[in-house]
């Protein structure tokens, strides 16, 4: 009755196996090479129709049926109301958690992976200094909003480590390590952020989380 992992350990991917680390679910996790393409073979498309990583099956549903489920917020949401960790029962709180996941899916998400993909893959392909000055400048925008959101806070969610930690930190991870762009974003600037990322990376089902279907 294993959940079944379909994933990268990317910043997207990594979300969900820091969440069933944290979780403490039975799961297998299964590497999908969106290097070689195998995002698009027929079988993970048959549970994911948008041939992207992370996906799981859940053996067990919310039916007792099987559950594909793509879009690694909703995942994340998925594991996080079937566990019943990680999202606070205070109706408050689970909105304001809810809320930063979608700030993060919409925002920081999509922001920095254009980002990443203007500074780093198609830095030969464009010679043009729009598009790196746009994403870079929002980048910096919403570090700005977290900075200030983290700001007197332990983590995004009073309460305690949520799946909006989860979903967030893994990209500003990704800037600096996978990027290599603190200096273009100017991370020194945000210690907030940066001492946040730290606490949650120290927490030791995270940091295994962050190991699964490694490159
Ligand atoms: N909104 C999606 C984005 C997923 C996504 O972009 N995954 C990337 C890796 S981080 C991928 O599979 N890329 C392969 C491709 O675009 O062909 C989510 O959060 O699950």
């Amino acid at each position: 009755m294993a959940i079944q992992l379909y994933s990268l350990a990317t910043p997207n991917g990594m979300k969900v196996s820091i969440a069933l680390e944290e979780m403490g679910l039975d799961y297998e996790p299964h590497t999908i090479n969106i290097r070689n393409n195998e995002q698009f073979h027929p079988d993970f498309v048959a549970i994911n129709p948008n041939s992207k990583i992370p996906a799981i099956v859940d053996p067990n549903g919310p039916d007792g049926k099987p559950m594909n489920v793509f879009e690694s917020g909703a995942i994340l949401l998925y594991l996080a109301e079937k566990t019943g960790k990680f999202i606070s029962q205070d109706p408050r709180l689970k909105w304001e958690t809810i809320q930063w996941v979608f700030f993060q899916m919409a925002g920081v998400g999509p922001m920095a992976g254009q980002f990443g993909h203007f500074y780093v893959y198609a830095k030969d392909k464009c010679d043009h200094p729009y598009p790196l000055e746009r994403y870079s400048t929002e980048v910096k925008r919403l570090m700005g909003v977290l900075e200030k959101r983290l700001e007197g806070r332990e983590f995004l969610i009073d309460g305690g480590y949520s799946i909006a930690d989860m979903a967030t930190f893994p990209w500003i991870y990704c800037i600096e390590v996978f990027y290599k762009g603190a200096e273009v974003i100017g991370l020194e600037n945000f210690p907030n952020v940066m001492a946040w990322k730290e606490r949650c990376m120290e927490r030791p089902a995270t940091a295994k989380g962050m190991k699964v279907c490694k490159f």
